[in-house]
């Protein structure tokens, strides 16, 4: 039987793919959470494991016919364990949100005091934020950034700690530029008799390539997301130390998910084989530079970067002195084929939905091989869309001039050249 493919079973769908295959290939993506999947971890992630149920763990599981499950599950733990240096590790969290929530689970009693960065200074919802059942099912208590530097006051945080005693200590961000001190956040864990969970889903690839310090020997757990710098298929893990991966792998199942989703697993198995490569090392590397690169042609062209630039992938500016808001300006550099997300800067006096700021990481496009050159060039355009928000004839141009750009960089996983 020859089956149909999806364009001629459904056109409909098959055409929203190919539609948002071109719009990923003609535009520059700046949201710092995004990457471009290789071919091979998309081919991984629509593999037939999509089919297989697996609820357990390998050798233990509720289902029969695991003989490629086990093998393939079993290798994704064996390669993050090597890459990050951890004693165990779980790869079945469906996302961030559930793999944070695992380790809640694992570690406190309901009404425990929690403490990590609260969401408008760059931390994430699952940190705590009043929102999220992290915030409503717990104590928690939250940090920020010191108003004047844009960065983590670490003498700051101790002294809450101190006061609030949290049972749990979290550090990581969905927003920080900067290089986060683990060994401090340890020290302050340590000191008030925390647990500490570091979430490093925005730097797991920096991490993996030795482009920012490690949280594995500091934290008793670590989370990511696998499809951030990580560049790996939508989904997360857990590391952590021998002593709570009982607990954790627990936690995970049967505590909070059912079935693995294995065709992500899949994928997670080839992105970490991937990440752990010499070229992923010099990729990691280069995102750094890139970003150091774009807050450089970003400030020279007036714009207000938070903590003054970056060490990471990362930029969060400030676009109100240029009498913008982040809302407007992205939807506007949208338009012209630059593709970035609004966000709140610390102490926004504006509301999350309509915030002062943009938040931008070089992720995606150094996976296309763009370079420093390349970033000055970004920033130009920035600096071109800024005064022309307002004239959506001038935006059209400059998205023909970026789709033109564009079209020298092939992108990972699309077959357009
Ligand atoms: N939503 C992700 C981000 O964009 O950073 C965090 O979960």
């Amino acid at each position: 039987m020859v089956e149909r493919n999806l364009h001629e079973v459904d056109p409909e769908v098959g055409a929203l793919v190919t539609a948002e295959e071109r719009r990923e290939f003609d535009k520059i993506r700046l949201i710092a959470s995004e990457n471009y999947v290789s071919r091979a971890v998309l081919e991984a992630t629509g593999s037939v494991f999509t089919n297989k149920y697996s609820e357990g763990y390998a050798g233990k599981r509720y289902y029969e016919g695991q003989q490629c499950v086990d093998p393939l599950e079993t290798l994704a733990i064996a390669r993050a364990k090597a890459l990050f240096g951890a004693d165990h590790a779980n790869v079945q969290p469906y996302s961030g949100s559930p793999a944070n929530l695992a380790v809640y689970l694992a570690t406190l009693q309901p009404g425990e005091t929690v403490m990590g960065m609260a969401l408008p200074a760059g931390g994430h919802l699952t940190h705590g934020w009043k929102v999220s059942a992290t915030g409503a099912w717990f104590r928690s208590v939250q940090y920020g950034v010191d108003s004047r530097t844009g960065r983590i006051d670490y003498d700051a945080v101790r002294a809450l700690a101190l006061a609030e005693r949290p049972k749990l200590l979290i550090a990581g961000a969905t927003a920080y530029p900067r290089i986060i001190d683990f060994p401090a956040f340890r020290a302050i864990a340590d000191e008030v008799g925390a647990r500490l969970l570091v979430d490093m889903a925005h730097i797991a690839g920096l991490v993996a390539g030795g482009a920012h310090p490690s949280p594995v020997p500091y934290a008793d757990v670590v989370s990511t997301t696998t499809h951030k710098t990580l560049r790996g298929p939508r989904g997360a893990m857990l590391l952590c130390r021998e002593a709570l991966a009982k607990d954790i792998d627990k936690a995970v199942f049967p505590g909070l998910q059912g079935g693995p989703h294995n065709h992500t697993t899949a994928g997670i198995a080839v992105a970490l084989g991937e990440a752990s490569t010499p070229a992923f090392r010099e990729y990691a590397h280069q995102v750094v530079r890139n970003a150091r690169a774009l807050a450089e042609g970003l400030a020279a062209h007036g714009f207000k970067l938070v903590s003054g630039g970056t060490d990471n992938h990362l930029i969060l500016m400030d676009v109100t002195p240029r009498g913008m808001t982040g809302k407007a300006f992205a939807r506007a550099l949208d338009r012209a084929g630059l593709e970035c997300n609004y966000n709140t800067v610390p102490d926004d006096p504006r509301k999350p939905f309509d915030p002062s700021g943009l938040r931008l990481g070089t992720a995606a496009v150094t996976s296309r091989g763009m370079t420093e050159s390349d970033m000055a060039r970004i920033a130009d355009w920035f600096g071109q869309v800024v005064s022309v928000v307002e004239d959506p004839d001038a935006l059209d141009r400059t998205a023909a001039d970026v789709r033109g750009f564009c079209a020298g960089f092939p992108a990972p996983g699309i077959a357009i050249h």
